[in-house]
């Protein structure tokens, strides 16, 4: 936002004091991330310190910057590094490229001020992604210097790097061409209606900006439910590409979900079988003309043979059948140095499955993709969901993870709350991916936590990454409300650096909200600790007055995934089955006695852990086991129907608090009226919502379990 910053503030007034009047930009052209990096530095000295900056774009030499004597103080120089050893160096500042990798950057922080600082990327995105980590430091009252982490020291500047863990950080949009959007709660789609792309792009320009502000580099624009007339027409094509001319200046690619009928049902074929010529030239067709208009297209994305859409399975053909179809496509048409990626859905299963002691849809993945490990082309990902059923509020990682050793794989995270809210409740969410980032898959018994598989360090892939579903839309706050906007500023940041499992590492989701919580709201205290401390306390709670255990999240299964039905959950073939009974609750996913999931991690410890109740981490019990509501939780002398009644119970009042802790902040002045009442609707209507679950789920097991609340609060008074 580049909100000013008190002046009077004695941090703010001594950073004002170094702040750049020169800004130099190395060989921009006007469409290029760089020269969009000198643009942020002009607003964000304007609007944070009332400060203008002179830009000067230069194209040429500029090594007189450097020479003694000639250099006004307060020069900040941006560009890529290859830039800036051709245009900048002399002898003795040349930078070592092999520094950074590909969208990475780095600041040259000099500790005199009559040397420029540097702000250089290993390439054009770099340089922009790199001007705004900086500029975020600067809008937060940071010293760079101060808070660059990893620094290297010179004689006279300080070195800070910052590389991406992994090239994969894209969004998935889930738009349809009508314009509306699959589980968006943000509006209508910034991309399409009425069945083709809209003629007014700024607010897919001004997403882009948003999305590179915090890394991303690429949005599949259209739902993966696809529609297969997008490809189709040269009117929707050309569409496409407009949205790519919109997205270039912020260094951020287009990309397509694809439907795999598509040679049938709008090419005029008898078939779609990925391995038949026509349908192989279908596809090289759409690819080609694709690139054409779109020449840095970062690829596709494909749902196949899962809750009705067409795959591969119906001509027999294995899934890396159907995904390679793509990725030979993509390697034809896209440049040979960067190949078009093909990121290809995990989220496979038979939505009609019948429900027996047996069945379950969690093994679906692992049972279609581990046996194909090493069938995927190069330049195909596979994109798994963060836990094997869909998004809730709490599930272990999903195994596939551990099976994909020699594929490249991405991990699938939900920006928005489709399961979790809807964005009516505040539900910071970083802390839940962290549990899955963080899980040890343990595959031959060494280290391996997801977040090093899916950055590719542990099986040496050269692919993978983070595809984050964000379903942003017109709204004013892009998502619906104004505090879901920090899981999107935090996705961001976690697909750029997943570390920051100790609570003061700056990756961390305690600093990410501290960041997020200063840049929004500014720097007081007390705004940014109320910020924090509901946002760490809210999916805890969200966990607590829906399905705590392990047991899912509880809500209507079968149309709106909005609010309590914990009925909906059973007797039907959606597979988010909890099996609660009149005696019990939970799904035995044993190998000795259930469904054999817990078998599936690759790890035989983690495996064995999840085996037996005793070891089975209380978060996920009811996941891995069903159970007498009378059992005693592990070490603790709680039932299993008490924790569901006192889950319900704290988590309803950790809901309630938040409405209090937020209206401290009325009339302080602190917050702008308008964001204040939208947020103090928000945490009212969750507080009353949350009693509604609450209620909801402790009178559906009161009354299958016939077991009162020992503190005789849940049933008919
Ligand atoms: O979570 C479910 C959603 C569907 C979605 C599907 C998927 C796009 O309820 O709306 O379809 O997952 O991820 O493919």
């Amino acid at each position: 936002r580049y909100a000013p910053l008190n002046a009077s503030d004695p941090a703010v007034a001594s950073l004002i004091t170094q702040i750049p009047q020169r800004v130099i930009v190395l060989n921009a052209t006007s469409t290029s991330p760089i020269f969009a990096a000198g643009q942020e530095l002009f607003k964000a000295c304007q609007g944070v310190f009332n400060r203008t900056v002179d830009i000067v774009y230069a194209v040429d030499n500029c090594s007189s910057v450097f020479t003694a004597n000639s250099t006004p103080a307060k020069t900040i120089v941006i560009g890529t590094v290859t830039a800036f050893n051709h245009f900048c160096s002399n002898s003795s500042n040349t930078i070592n490229t092999s520094l950074l990798v590909p969208d990475g950057y780095l600041w040259q922080l000099p500790a005199s001020a009559s040397s420029p600082t540097l702000v250089l990327g290993q390439n054009e995105p770099g340089t922009l992604y790199g001007t705004f980590a900086y500029l975020a430091e600067l809008a937060q009252g940071n010293n760079p210097i101060r808070t660059a982490s990893n620094i290297t020291t010179a004689t006279d500047y300080k070195t800070h790097i910052s590389n991406p863990v992994a090239p994969v950080r894209w969004v998935n949009q889930w738009d349809n061409l009508d314009g509306s959007i699959e589980r968006g709660y943000g509006g209508h789609s910034l991309f399409f209606s009425g069945g083709r792309v809209v003629s007014d792009l700024h607010r897919a320009a001004a997403y882009a900006r948003l999305l590179a502000s915090v890394g991303i580099n690429a949005v599949v624009v259209n739902n993966v439910n696809a529609d297969a007339a997008l490809v189709h027409t040269p009117a929707n094509i050309e569409g496409l590409g407009r949205i790519a001319d919109a997205f270039r200046p912020y260094g951020v690619r287009v990309g397509v979900s694809l439907n795999f009928a598509a040679p049938q049902s709008v090419g005029g074929l008898k078939t779609y079988d990925p391995l038949d010529a026509g349908v192989i030239s279908f596809w090289d067709s759409v690819t080609a003309q694709l690139y054409s208009r779109i020449p840095d297209l970062a690829g596709f994305l494909v749902k196949g043979d899962s809750e009705g859409q067409p795959g591969p399975k119906k001509y027999n053909r294995s899934l890396a059948q159907g995904a390679n179809l793509f990725a030979k496509a993509l390697r034809k048409y896209s440049p040979a140095d960067r190949p078009g990626v093909l990121m290809y859905r995990a989220f496979v299963y038979d939505q009609l499955q019948e429900s027996n002691w047996k069945a379950d849809r969690a093994n679906a993945a692992v049972s279609y993709f581990a046996p194909l490990d090493g069938q995927f082309d190069d330049n195909v990902v596979v994109q798994v969901k963060y836990g094997p059923i869909d998004f809730q509020v709490r599930e272990p990682a999903s195994p596939l993870f551990g099976h994909l050793q020699k594929t490249n794989a991405a991990i699938e995270l939900q920006v928005t709350q489709e399961y979790l809210g809807q964005q009516c409740h505040l539900v910071y969410l970083p802390p839940l991916w962290r549990t899955v980032l963080d899980f040890d898959m343990e595959a031959g018994g060494t280290p391996s936590p997801v977040k090093d598989i899916i950055t590719g360090t542990r099986f040496q892939r050269t692919l993978g990454g983070s595809a984050g579903v964000v379903n942003a839309g017109t709204s004013d706050t892009w998502l619906g409300s104004h505090l879901a906007q920090a899981n999107l500023y935090a996705y961001g940041r976690m697909a750029w650096d997943p570390t920051g499992a100790n609570e003061t590492d700056p990756a961390s989701p305690r600093s990410i909200i501290e960041s997020w919580a200063k840049l929004t709201f500014g720097r007081d205290p007390a705004v940014v600790n109320t910020v924090t401390d509901l946002a760490m306390a809210a999916w805890p709670a969200y966990e607590n007055y829906t399905g705590n255990l392990g047991m899912q999240t509880l809500t209507d299964i079968l149309y709106t995934h909005f609010g309590p039905n914990p009925a909906s959950q059973d007797g039907n073939g959606w597979g988010q089955w909890t099996r609660a009974d009149g005696h019990g609750v939970g799904m035995d996913r044993t190998v000795s006695n259930g469904t054999g999931f817990a078998g599936q991690y690759v790890g035989k410890d983690v495996a064995a852990k999840f085996e037996s109740l005793a070891t089975t981490p209380r978060d996920l019990l009811l996941w891995f086991h069903h159970v007498p509501y009378t059992q005693l939780l592990p070490g603790e002398n709680t039932t299993v129907i008490q924790h569901i009644y006192d889950a319900h119970y704290a988590g309803a009042e950790t809901a309630a608090s938040f409405v209090t802790r937020w209206a401290a902040l009325n009339g302080s002045g602190l917050v702008d009226p308008d964001r204040y009442a939208s947020i103090a609707n928000q945490l009212a209507f969750q507080a009353g919502h949350a009693i509604v679950w609450r209620d909801a789920i402790c009178t559906f097991f009161a009354d299958l379990s016939k077991i009162p609340d020992q503190h005789g609060r849940v049933g008919r008074h």
